[in-house]
């Protein structure tokens, strides 16, 4: 029998859409676009599609050097949730957040976003300050969120040792209810279908190896597989390989790239119906909708573009989730995979005009670029359209690496950087 990767299967039972073929087109077409996304993660193929749909731009390629979604946007938790102290970041992720509540009926592809809740656990005084303090910034930024003491939080969560026996016991918590999880892999098929309907060539296979740059202009991109493909503007949106993207065109950006590792365990029946992370014990869970358990922590420490990381965190990660979930110390691993992240020195993303005429990036999402993906789309959507930053994107301009302007997320980047 004839084997189908996950994409292949998609791809076949949307293939009969009079305008999928855009998506496998070969050779690819001699022209030149208004637009070249580089790119087809989560972020590239949301600009696409709220370009053609918001912009009315649809002469647009997106140049992915793998296959699309084959980079962090199917490699990550999903953990979707808004709750970041400061208001530039805080209004960025709100906007996101609001998109996410209406995407699955604005797609018209369910992406099974799901409000269950995402808990941060405190388990010092010092973390219950910092939570009461990210929770009265929240509130006053119209972000929901809310803290609850111990007791409660053992009769939200059973399965959570809440007890003083533990080696960190857990004191409370802040929860954003609004938070949650979705379905990474919908997200990209939902995002590619809608734009490939709008007419947008998503072109596959198509690695850029060098930007064209003329009179400190961009006009164009080469690529290994189909040569100079021309354009008036470039949006580049590659995640962890946004460093190398930014040498060819001439200039460094303040990014470093990392692992980040994940795991699933064997499916088992539900026994948790929420997200709950720990920057102390530094470990995070959810479950699926098949049954696994959903485990991640902070990056490999290490620079590095290998989609995989070291054991010696998944033993950390897995330590953690035992010291917080003692019941589920038996249950086994199924699988256990990594991506690449691209963190700045703030923890928050670049969302920018470069030195070059036309060439946009957005990128250094780091850990926490799943949530963001619709309101990231949404604005670099309409800053490519309107050459100039979109007034939530402003904040983020590689700009403030010069002028001290910094936004200082790590405490609400949860994970560790
Ligand atoms: P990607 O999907 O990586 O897209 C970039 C694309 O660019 C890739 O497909 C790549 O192949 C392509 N590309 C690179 N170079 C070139 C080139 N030269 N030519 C053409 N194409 C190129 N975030 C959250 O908010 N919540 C989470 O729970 C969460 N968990 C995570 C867990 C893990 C294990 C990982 C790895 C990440 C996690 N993240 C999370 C972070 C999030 O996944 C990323 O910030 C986000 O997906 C990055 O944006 P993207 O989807 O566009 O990236
Ligand atoms: O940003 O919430 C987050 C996150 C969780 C896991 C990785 N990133």
């Amino acid at each position: 029998m004839q084997k189908y990767s996950a994409f292949e299967l998609f791809k076949n039972s949307v293939s009969h859409h009079e305008n999928w073929p855009r998506m496998w087109e070969n050779p690819v077409p001699k022209k030149k676009y208004d637009i070249i996304i580089i790119g087809g993660g989560g972020h590239g193929l949301a600009t696409a599609y709220y370009l053609a749909k918001e912009h009315g731009i649809t002469n647009i390629a997106v140049l992915e050097k793998g296959h699309l979604g084959s980079g962090n946007i199917c490699r990550n938790t999903t953990i979707v949730r808004s709750n970041y102290l400061w208001d530039e970041s805080a209004h960025l992720y709100e906007h996101a957040m609001k998109l996410w509540e209406g995407l699955s009926q604005d797609l018209n592809y369910n992406v099974m976003f799901s409000q269950r809740g995402v808990y941060h656990l405190c388990h010092t005084l010092q973390d219950i300050r910092d939570n009461e303090r990210l929770t009265y910034a929240n509130r006053l930024n119209g972000v929901d969120n809310e803290m609850v003491d111990a007791e409660q939080l053992q009769r939200e969560i059973p399965l959570l040792d809440c007890s003083d026996k533990t080696r960190f016991p857990i004191l409370g918590a802040s929860v954003q209810r609004r938070a949650g999880n979705a379905r990474h892999d919908a997200v990209a098929w939902g995002y590619a279908r809608g734009a490939a309907m709008r007419g947008v060539d998503l072109i596959q296979n198509c690695e850029v190896t060098d930007m064209v740059i003329e009179n400190n202009t961009i006009v164009g991109v080469k690529t290994k597989q189909h040569g100079v493909i021309k354009a008036d503007r470039v949006g580049c949106v590659t995640a962890g390989h946004s460093g190398v993207m930014a040498k060819m065109a001439g200039f460094e950006l303040p990014v470093e790239s990392h692992p980040l590792q994940a795991l699933v365990s064997e499916p088992i029946k539900p026994v948790l119906d929420t997200v709950v992370m720990s920057n102390h014990v530094h470990g995070y869970m959810s479950q699926s909708n098949k049954g696994d358990l959903v485990i991640g922590a902070g990056i490999d420490s290490y620079l590095g573009y290998g989609q995989r990381g070291s054991y010696s965190i998944i033993e950390h990660t897995v330590q953690a989730i035992v010291e917080m979930f003692p019941e589920v110390s038996r249950v086994r691993m199924n699988r256990q995979w990594g991506g690449i992240v691209d963190t700045t020195p703030d923890a928050c993303p670049i969302i920018s005009a470069t030195p070059v005429k036309g060439l946009f990036f957005n990128c250094g999402w780091g850990t926490g670029g799943f949530k963001a993906t619709p309101g990231s789309g949404h604005v670099f959507a309409a800053t490519l359209a309107q050459g100039k930053a979109h007034e939530l994107a402003e904040p983020f301009s590689i700009e403030r690496f010069h002028n001290g302007a910094l936004i200082d997320e790590h405490g609400a980047a949860a994970v560790a950087h």
